[in-house]
């Protein structure tokens, strides 16, 4: 087939809100942006293991160590689903985890802010699953197959995730004045980074126009981030706490919270690896690889021995 036929096959199946699978044609681009998109997903997820890692043994009690565990467990296994998505496309996982290594690709920017207080793990929870789940559930209608599929298992996870942070956060909110001021004081520093995690404004998105053509995004990146505003700002209420931004204010003309102006160089600078974590937490991350290295040898060796077992059997 000539490959203008195969494009028009491929833009049909877009147009008509057909699934693009794996083994079907597909323009070079859009393999490329997915596998950007998947695999810096499956880093964040992998990523923002730590600073919620960081505090797995200091958890105030049984049940908050638990839930906390529990946690950290989903994001890897997220992290591992979203591998496999981007594997299907063509790309080897250690060429995926290599690039994470060397600092050549990227994740969210969210997981380069330290988790100074317990208080963190509720903030965590609340706005950055908060936020991770709104463009998450849009991503259950993106485009290429395997990927909305594993959006729609971890979206249900998420907001587990997203209530638990909540409640923690509200219990904080009436306890002693310490835990009130500490659950202020994580919002506080949880607030503006977590609106960047949306990405840049819609001017600035190189990536947006095309993605929203093929379905890969069904909402912009400002988009999202004012549903999220609009949400937290009535959430917040019930908590007692305020938001950190003198210019939000419910608009009656627009139906929209407005609110201040982002610090955008603040966000390319932590993109560009110079966040208050990212080299702290490269290093946490191939040290973590190193250090499992005889795990992995193991289960080479464990998978080999099965799989002569099975052909012993058969002959
Ligand atoms: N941080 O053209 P744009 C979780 C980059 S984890 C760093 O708008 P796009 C959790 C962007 O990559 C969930 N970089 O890009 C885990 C692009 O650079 P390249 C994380 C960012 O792709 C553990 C450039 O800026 N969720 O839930 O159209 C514990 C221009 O941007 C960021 C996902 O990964 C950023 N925040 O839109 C707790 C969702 N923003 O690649 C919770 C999947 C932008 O051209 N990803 N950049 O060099 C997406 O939906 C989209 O990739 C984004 C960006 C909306 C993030």
């Amino acid at each position: 087939m000539l490959e203008q036929d195969l494009e028009k096959i491929f833009q049909n199946k877009i147009d008509n809100e057909i699934k693009i699978e794996p083994k079907d044609w597909m323009p070079d681009a859009y393999r490329k942006t997915n596998i950007r998109q998947i695999s810096q997903h499956a880093h964040s997820e992998v990523v923002g293991m730590l600073p919620e890692g960081n505090w797995i043994s200091r958890a105030p009690s049984l049940k908050r160590k638990a839930i906390l565990i529990a946690k950290v467990q989903d994001e890897g296994g997220h992290g591992l689903y979203l591998y496999s998505s981007a594997e299907t496309l063509g790309i080897g996982r250690d060429e995926m985890i290599n690039d994470l290594h060397i600092g050549k690709a990227k994740y969210s920017s969210i997981f380069n802010y330290p988790s100074l207080s317990w208080a963190d793990m509720g903030a965590i929870g609340w706005l950055v699953d908060g936020a991770a789940i709104l463009n998450q559930v849009m991503l259950c209608r993106t485009s290429y197959g395997p990927y909305a599929r594993a959006m729609v298992r971890i979206c249900k996870e998420e907001s587990f995730h997203q209530r638990q942070g909540f409640e923690s956060l509200l219990v904080l909110s009436r306890g002693t004045d310490e835990q009130k001021a500490m659950c202020q004081d994580a919002i506080n520093r949880w607030w503006w980074p977590s609106l960047m995690m949306f990405g840049p404004k819609d001017s600035e998105s190189t990536n947006s126009d095309q993605s929203m053509k093929w379905k890969i995004k069904r909402k912009t990146n400002d988009e999202l981030r004012q549903q999220f505003i609009d949400m937290i700002a009535e959430q917040i209420k019930v908590l007692g706490m305020t938001l950190p931004d003198d210019k939000l204010k419910w608009n009656e003309k627009t139906n929209h919270y407005d609110f201040g102006e982002i610090n955008w160089d603040e966000f390319w600078n932590v993109v560009k690896g110079n966040g208050p974590c990212n080299k702290q937490r490269l290093v946490a991350k191939n040290k973590a690889h190193d250090e499992g290295e005889w795990v992995r040898a193991a289960a080479k060796v464990y998978a080999a021995k099965k799989l002569n077992r099975q052909k012993e059997k058969a002959a």
